[in-house]
């Protein structure tokens, strides 16, 4: 694995999903894999889970790293060619990311879209020029538009918390055993196919759900959360048995929102947030700001004023006409502006599961970023 942006850069989910229950099973096996060799991981932009748990992940694998905060003690970084360099930027990027690689074997970064330009964060600018002069393995730790450690992890945690119950293959080393999640069957890497009591060709319902925030915040993760969820959709046996899909997959958001179709083809949209949390068994809350899609002259830009659209809170009221959903999130998450304190404290709240599942996403990609450097 050479570039880790798009699902399909992780090929077989269902081998993906079950390299992560192996790298469950033991996060050690593989220290000889990373011997001597050096991850460095590069933020523009603020991270908590992203840096600890990509860290840990490298350690696991032997490996050593380095972590650079761009804003926070290296020279500021001009990253447009042409320009008079006489402001606050004191180096180009395209001599600091040869450098950087030379110190080096797999490159991680973080960098946000900046809501200067729709095209230049859609075209992937910044990622795009350390994938081309780097010459090194470059793994994306959210981009402009994608955040894919997230939604492996996000889709590590469905798969571990399907509902079933009854399952003939159920064992004890299930594949979850955090604390507050249903236990799942055993050591096989997907679920059994049927859903208990759900009936055969039942189909699992998972809604991804805009809710409000203060700022503006990028589509980077509602964008890969449905990518995965698409592609696991059509790709997974997962819950649905005799054919068609598994998992109904709804977004579900104010208009305006609309997200990329490159992202989102073949979800359904829903505008009313009731409707679609009807049946729901995994609630995704996440806020983004404008994509510029149905609204281009509105990219990157908050579309109400926020008090106006709080009813798009997570509370009890949604939850209580979903089919006992989990909730989930990927965090950093505001308290009672995306999902009120009952819901997020709740027993079907996925949350730390989920950020834990951070450190076995990330060993997965470094582990095969490593494999095939050997
Ligand atoms: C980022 C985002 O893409 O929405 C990172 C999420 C993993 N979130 C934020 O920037 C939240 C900032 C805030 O002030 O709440």
């Amino acid at each position: 694995m050479k570039i880790f942006q798009h699902v399909t850069d992780i090929g077989d989910l269902g081998k993906a999903l079950a390299e992560a229950q192996e790298v469950k099973r033991d996060r050690f096996q593989w220290q000889h894999l990373g011997r001597n060799k050096t991850a460095l991981l590069i933020f523009f932009n603020n991270s908590l889970r992203t840096r600890l748990s990509t860290q840990k992940a490298a350690m696991n694998l032997g490996m050593n790293v380095i972590v650079l905060d761009v804003n926070q003690g290296a020279w500021k970084l001009e990253t447009e060619r042409g320009v008079i360099m006489d402001g606050d930027k004191s180096e180009h990027l395209l001599e600091a990311i040869p450098v950087m690689a030379s110190y080096c074997d797999i490159i991680g970064v973080r960098s946000f879209a900046r809501f200067e330009s729709r095209e230049d964060d859609y075209e992937e600018k910044i990622l795009n020029q350390f994938i081309r002069y780097s010459g090194r393995p470059v793994f994306f730790m959210e981009s402009a538009t994608v955040h894919p450690l997230q939604a492996f992890a996000d889709l590590i945690t469905i798969a571990e918390n399907w509902p079933l119950s009854n399952s003939p293959r159920g064992g004890e080393d299930s594949l979850s055993s955090e604390k507050g999640t249903k236990k799942t069957s055993g050591n096989e890497a997907l679920p059994p196919t049927g859903g208990a009591g759900r009936g055969a060709g039942a189909t699992l319902k998972v809604v991804l759900t805009w809710a409000p925030h203060p700022k503006a915040l990028p589509q980077a993760v509602p964008n890969s959360f449905a990518e995965w969820m698409i592609a696991a959709s059509q790709s997974l046996p997962l819950g649905g048995v005799g054919g068609g899909s598994p998992i109904d997959f709804v977004i579900t958001h104010p208009e305006g929102y609309e997200l990329d179709p490159q992202f989102v083809k073949g979800a359904r949209v829903e505008y009313d947030q009731m409707k679609a949390f009807e049946g729901a068994d995994f609630v995704y809350a996440k806020n983004w700001s404008c994509p510029g899609v149905t609204r281009p002259e509105d990219y990157g830009k908050v579309l109400h004023d926020y008090h106006t659209m709080m009813d798009w809170c997570v509370s009890a009221r949604q939850m209580a006409v979903t089919n006992d959903a989990h909730f989930m999130h990927c965090l950093p998450v505001r308290r009672n502006m995306i999902v009120t304190d009952d819901v997020i404290e709740g027993p079907r709240s996925l949350v730390i599961p989920e950020a834990a599942n951070r450190e076995i996403s990330a060993q997965v990609v470094l582990k095969r970023m490593l494999e095939s450097l050997n």
